[in-house]
């Protein structure tokens, strides 16, 4: 029997991510998302055990929740009087809301001009100090990594490995909806903590005896223009219409590559073009509205199975990694409402157009 969803996440999971008699007193209903079986996009991908793992269902819309559960409570069972993170955005929206929980302030390191309007949103809601440079991520990340080590705040970047310890969930929650191991996990790299995450948690839970000891192939998938690892050689000015992802010096490169080698997968990247295009499409066959990043791990398996890379038989996984709603300016408003009088003939008459 898997571990019961209704306790909070890290309890679920204690015997494999708890020290003995720790305590988590902070938990904001996170984990637990659904794994949806995509049946009318994988009918049109040629793939039949299809599954979107939405990501977007955390309290704060995305997978970081599951890092920054852990990562907080321990910074503030360790002392901690601030947390401090770089982000694209996402990062940033978790750390406010659980340092909001935990009564302590957060600081936020942003990318001037390059996080989406709903991730401000949410940092701000939540009283964080919002810092933005005149830079990309990487600049932010580097520059928070020196004042952590000034022991001023505790830094809940990744490199904080509480984070990618925590993230290690999402696998194990796959393997206990399947009962087994998918054949591949597909999911979008940035700063490479995910893929990270999910690799360390399948050969995890294999190897305490969770799974028959079969683990996923694992698939990244960069933006063309931040695709550092596929390169390999940063990328010193990354853009792409998915900012979540617009990173040019992974912070866990080398998880990453070891992730796609030792899982016998690959990592590769994909238009924006290709990117928007699989959000948008995703929201049409299947009713779930995810940011433009969570797209791109669907568009890199949209290929790979035209190209005969995956097979129509496969248990396919992608890790849709943030709501769509934090990105609302992204969506072209192409059919935008008519304006019309309150009366059901014009309205009608609308309908037909
Ligand atoms: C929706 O918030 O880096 O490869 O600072 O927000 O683990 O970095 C976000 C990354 C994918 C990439 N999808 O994950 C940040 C940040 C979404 C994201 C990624 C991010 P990693």
């Amino acid at each position: 029997m898997p571990p019961h969803s209704d306790l909070p996440l890290l309890e679920r999971y204690r015997d494999l991510l708890a020290h003995l008699d720790e305590t988590f007193a902070i938990s904001l209903g996170e984990g637990a998302t659904s794994l949806i079986h995509a049946r009318r996009l994988g009918a049109e991908l040629g793939l039949d055990r299809l599954y979107l793992k939405f990501e977007g269902t955390n309290p704060t819309g995305s997978f970081k929740d599951r890092g920054m559960v852990l990562a907080v409570n321990r910074a503030v069972a360790g002392g901690a009087e601030a947390v401090i993170c770089a982000s694209t955005g996402n990062t940033s929206a978790s750390a406010a809301a659980y340092a909001a929980a935990a009564g302590i302030p957060c600081f936020v390191v942003l990318p001037a001009g390059k996080v989406a309007r709903g991730k401000l949103a949410q940092a701000l809601a939540a009283g964080a100090r919002l810092v933005a440079v005149e830079g990309n991520f990487d600049d932010a990340l580097e520059a928070v990594r020196q004042i952590g080590e000034t022991g001023d705040a505790a830094v809940v970047n990744s490199v904080n490995p509480d984070r990618l310890e925590g993230q290690q969930t999402g696998a194990f929650e796959i393997v206990d909806a399947l009962g087994s191991a998918p054949d591949a996990v597909a999911l979008p790299v940035g700063n490479a903590g995910n893929i990270t995450a999910y690799w360390a948690g399948f050969s995890r839970y294999a190897d305490a005896g969770k799974t028959d000891g079969r683990r996923p192939r694992m698939l990244g998938f960069q933006a063309d223009g931040a695709a550092p690892i596929v390169h390999g050689a940063p990328v010193a000015a990354p853009e792409t219409v998915a900012t979540a992802i617009r990173i040019g010096n992974p912070a866990s490169w080398a998880g990453a590559v070891a992730a796609r080698d030792e899982s016998g997968g690959l990592i590769e990247s994909v238009s924006d073009e290709a990117i928007l295009a699989m959000q948008s499409r995703i929201a049409r066959t299947e009713g779930i509205f995810c940011e433009p990043a969570s797209a791109a791990g669907v568009a890199g398996v949209a290929r790979l199975a035209s190209e005969g890379r995956l097979h129509r038989s496969e248990v396919v996984v992608c890790i849709l990694t943030g709501h769509g709603l934090k990105d609302p300016d992204i969506v072209v408003p192409d059919a935008a409402a008519l304006t019309v009088p309150p009366d059901a003939s014009a309205i009608r008459e609308a309908m037909r157009r």
